[in-house]
């Protein structure tokens, strides 16, 4: 399998074309390549695409300026691009059972702004899961649109089990009387019950948005639970584990099909970006075929390795465990920072992010924690068993992440397994 990443989309001819035209750009590009070649990506947020759907992307007529609300033509010939968009809507309905879907969000962020804009009133108050607990910037954090421009109330993790608490979900729901509940995470490693968060809102006449960014490709592959048949809007990125090109996809009930594609265009939104939704519908297919299944069981069975064998180390692991593609290590029991871990993990050659965790004491930029993910190092092939020893390095590295000769040594371990993986 030939795999490539948003950067290396430019392939073939219009790579030639690119190092003769703009060398510097094409050498960073190049040396980005090497850079994944040689090490392992645990970025929870990232993958890498089909040669398919990086195709859809170059091909689709990228000077076509087109600003298009749904059966509403403000340029003349676009007929077959609307036929694209067409298809990818369809494809979506299809691939997780919607009543609608609007493709053209740029991104998860902006799907989310739009939701909002055409469920809430400026100020609207929003329940929404704490940022340090695995919450998204977009559900209510102050640096973030969402907090400065709505009311968000967070609601957390239980202290024991470290799932969320769906009765202190309940009690600020009857307590605030919100006009929407927000569920879906950025580190979240356990199965979300969309079924409980639905009887909240509807005990308390909210309404109910489920961001499924991160599990997308579990969801389209029936590996996680679906918010769809619960929630009034499902907002996603399609670049995460859904394994597509960078963007973002609402679906939501018939009811609300005018106000979300108002707010997507023209509140929000000018023209879509056309190669973007044509990869988005070559996406939603592949998602459709049984090997999509097969990646995103293999998704789950590899970050249940990874996690077990960081816990067989010694490292904490939030939640216990992992039910999804993320697990997030928790660090409140070391003497060193998030920020640390992942700096040493990426002199080793394993890529991650820090993370924020329950009873955080740290800052944002320093974090207690470490986040691990698994779809694009699973889309490069990688074993449980590989990860096995890749967690039997991550423990040596957490034991001392200032030791430079030992991240070195690890390091050359980490080629060999790389090394064993598809290039990409
Ligand atoms: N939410 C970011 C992440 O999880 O890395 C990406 O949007």
């Amino acid at each position: 399998m030939a795999i490539q990443t948003q950067s290396s989309r430019a392939s073939g001819p219009a790579r030639v074309g690119l190092a003769a035209g703009d060398p510097e750009i094409a050498s960073l590009l190049s040396r980005d390549r090497e850079r994944h070649n040689h090490t392992l990506n645990f970025i929870a947020s990232e993958n890498y695409a089909s040669p398919g759907r990086a195709r859809g992307a170059r091909l689709a007529p990228q000077r076509q300026v087109r600003a298009r609300a749904t059966r509403v033509r403000y340029y003349q010939g676009v007929g077959l691009v609307d036929d694209v968009e067409t298809l990818a809507i369809e494809r979506a309905k299809q691939l997780f059972g919607a009543e609608h879907a609007n493709v053209q969000p740029h991104s998860g962020s902006t799907a989310n702004q739009a939701a909002y804009y055409a469920l809430l009133s400026l100020g609207d108050t929003v329940l929404g899961m704490d940022l340090s607990h695995g919450g998204h910037l977009t559900h209510g954090s102050p640096a973030s649109f969402s907090g400065q421009q709505f009311t968000f109330v967070s609601y957390h993790l239980k202290a024991d089990d470290e799932t969320i608490d769906y009765d202190e979900v309940a009690r600020l729901a009857r307590e605030h009387r919100p006009k929407m509940i927000v569920a879906g995470a950025s580190a979240y490693s356990r199965i979300i019950d969309w079924a409980a968060f639905r009887r909240i809102a509807d005990e308390v006449g909210a309404y109910f948005l489920a961001d499924m960014a991160h599990i997308a490709g579990l969801v389209a592959a029936g590996v996680h639970p679906s918010p769809v048949p619960h929630a009034d809007v499902v907002t996603t990125t399609t670049h995460k584990s859904l394994r597509g090109p960078r963007g973002g996809l609402i679906l939501c009930r018939a009811a609300h099909a005018k106000a979300i594609d108002r707010a997507v265009f023209p509140m929000l939104q000018g023209g879509p970006i056309l190669g973007a939704v044509a990869a988005r519908a070559v996406c939603f297919r592949e998602a459709m075929q049984p090997e999509f299944v097969v990646y995103a069981q293999q998704i789950v069975d590899n970050a249940r390795a990874l996690a077990n064998g960081l816990i067989a180390g010694g490292l904490q692991v939030v939640a216990g465990g992992t039910d999804n593609h993320l697990l997030v290590v928790k660090l409140l029991d070391r003497a060193y920072t998030g920020a640390t871990l992942a700096n040493a993990l990426e002199r080793a050659g394993i890529i991650t992010s820090k993370s924020t965790v329950p009873g955080e004491t740290r800052s944002p930029r320093q974090t207690s924690g470490v986040r691990f993910g698994t779809p694009a190092v699973t889309t490069r092939g990688v074993t449980a068993a590989q990860l096995g020893r890749v967690a039997e390095l991550i423990v040596e590295v957490a034991e001392d992440p200032d030791d430079e000769a030992r991240l070195g040594r690890i390091n050359g371990k980490i080629r060999e397994i790389a090394a064993e993986l598809e290039q990409i």
